[in-house]
């Protein structure tokens, strides 16, 4: 079965007629064809989001929001579809995709085509002298690039608020997980005037980069791995482009003594291994208090040995496939790093010998349990990205917030007492864009989202991206004979 990519609301062949194979990790094999699509494919889509753009931009905002809300209800329709399309695309569990990832992208499309018909902007009065007012205009072409850990999710919380605001789109989805976004075309088909969304499927470093290097491409949203996002940095910042960067996370999960144990242990087993690891936000530093370390290391422990490595199909499985061969092999040298640098391997480490028949040949690895490594090694600062994490005790909240920040990352972090204002002092001072306290993944869509240091540039969510997909212009109106 070959995508296509959607340009000028037309499904269309890539114009070099060439194809990326697309690989179930579950079984390791090719299922399917994405467009290898390159410059003049990215061309035709920003000649199409230009024509659409006129009448897109001066559409009511009421009338975005109803069309957008059909898009939102044919994908609900059609959820099971599209999470069965999540699950072989990406190697997650059936019940991941039809739990999580679609009920979000719905939620995604209905928040922003709603929270629009709710956008206001400012005004100042001047004293006796002048009324200003500020106008929230769309900004264009919007070029969003999106990876393949929550593929359709993250796709739609990035192109919601870009329609919504009236910016026209060209989205260039992950080459390793190309399916839903290529199915929400097809539904937007029938809704969305043409040009107004187009989807353009290949390579990061070729359409990707044709998109960021577009000149008339003035906005540019990006998630994905914090040195693509330094690639895209370096391209958009002599073309003056207002950029959006959600970039890698290497996340402190705090434990005090304090803490609601087995709140803490289920939290932090969903925050280390959802996904398979793959998750932005996963908690992958464990910090435990040391008077608890032994109880939270038996039980952690004993709880990840119980997770069922299995097909994603199965309602049985908690753990799927990792995305790609080249990812997983990726994660067992981390492993072997962490060997290296004197870690203790209690539980996993390495790929399992047989899932099911079926998955003889899929990507999976087991959830990892690391301990005895140095705060500062490797293992400790660069983004896995796996099921692989690491347990840490530490002696005093001064310490346990010096490991916290000892990283280049600063996305997320959950930490874990009944003390509220130790809670308080702490999210003070850790550095990220996120803190948890005594949960993980609560995601309201109004909040601020995005992360400190290496880890982002901006911040999406509620009147955030709203904000960011539109341009401030000030309108200043004398008024006479005050
Ligand atoms: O992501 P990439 P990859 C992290 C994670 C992972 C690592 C690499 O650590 O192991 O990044 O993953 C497009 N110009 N995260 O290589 O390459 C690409 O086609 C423009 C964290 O898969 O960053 C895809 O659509 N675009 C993360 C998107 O960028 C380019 C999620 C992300 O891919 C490009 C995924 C270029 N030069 C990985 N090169 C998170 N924070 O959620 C690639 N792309």
């Amino acid at each position: 079965m070959a995508i296509k990519n959607y340009i000028g609301g037309e499904l269309v062949e890539p114009v070099s007629r060439a194809y990326l194979d697309n690989v179930d990790p579950s079984t390791g094999q090719v299922y399917s064809q994405a467009p290898d699509s390159d410059h003049r494919d990215v061309e035709h889509a920003v000649a199409a989001a230009e024509r659409a753009f006129p009448s897109w931009s001066r559409t009511p905002a009421d009338e975005r929001c109803r069309l957008m809300l059909r898009v939102a209800d044919a994908l609900e329709r059609d959820l099971d579809r599209f999470a069965l399309a999540e699950c072989i695309d990406n190697g997650k569990p059936l019940k991941l995709a039809a739990t999580l990832d679609i009920p979000r992208a719905v939620k995604n499309l209905r928040f922003f085509a709603t929270a629009v018909t709710h956008f206001h902007s400012e005004s100042h009065v001047t004293d006796g002298v002048a009324l200003n007012y500020t106008l929230r205009q769309p900004r264009g072409v919007a070029g969003i690039i999106s990876p393949w850990n929550l593929p359709l999710y993250l796709f739609t919380w990035k192109i919601a608020p870009a329609l919504a605001t009236g910016n026209t789109v060209v989205a260039k989805p992950s080459e390793l997980t190309p399916m839903t976004a290529y199915m929400l075309s097809e539904l937007c088909r029938t809704i969305l005037p043409p040009g107004v969304l187009n989807v353009v499927h290949g390579l990061g470093a070729k359409t990707g980069a044709a998109i960021t290097a577009h000149p008339r491409v003035p906005t540019i949203s990006f998630t994905g791995g914090t040195v693509t996002g330094t690639e895209v940095a370096r391209t958009t910042a002599p073309l003056f482009k207002k950029v959006g960067l959600e970039m890698g996370g290497k996340n402190p999960n705090v434990v005090f003594a304090d803490a609601d144990f087995d709140a803490a242990i289920d939290g932090t087993l969903r925050s280390s291994f959802a996904n398979q690891g793959q998750v932005c936000l996963c908690g992958s530093r464990i910090f435990v208090e040391r008077p608890i370390l032994d109880r939270f290391l038996t039980a952690f422990v004993d709880r990840a040995r119980k997770l069922k490595v299995g097909d994603p199909l199965e309602s049985s499985t908690d753990q799927g496939a990792l995305v790609s061969r080249s990812h997983v092999e990726k994660v067992g040298r981390y492993v072997e790093l962490a060997g290296q640098e004197g870690g203790t391997i209690r539980c996993g480490g390495r790929r399992p010998d047989a899932v099911s028949p079926r998955c003889r040949d899929g990507f999976f690895f087991e959830p990892t349990v690391i301990t005895d490594l140095p705060v500062d090694c490797r293992v400790n600062r660069e983004e896995i990205f796996g099921p692989v994490v690491s347990v840490t005790p530490f002696e005093s909240e001064d310490q346990v917030i010096d490991f916290a920040n000892s990283t280049d990352y600063g996305l997320s972090a959950s930490v874990w007492t009944q003390n509220l204002s130790r809670a308080h002092r702490v999210a003070e001072r850790i550095q990220s864009g996120t803190i948890w306290i005594n949960c993980w993944l609560v995601r309201d869509l109004r909040v601020p989202f995005g992360g400190m240091k290496n880890s982002g540039v901006g911040r999406e969510g509620g009147l955030e991206a709203l904000r960011f997909y539109t341009e401030p212009k000030n309108v200043c109106i004398h008024v006479a004979g005050s």
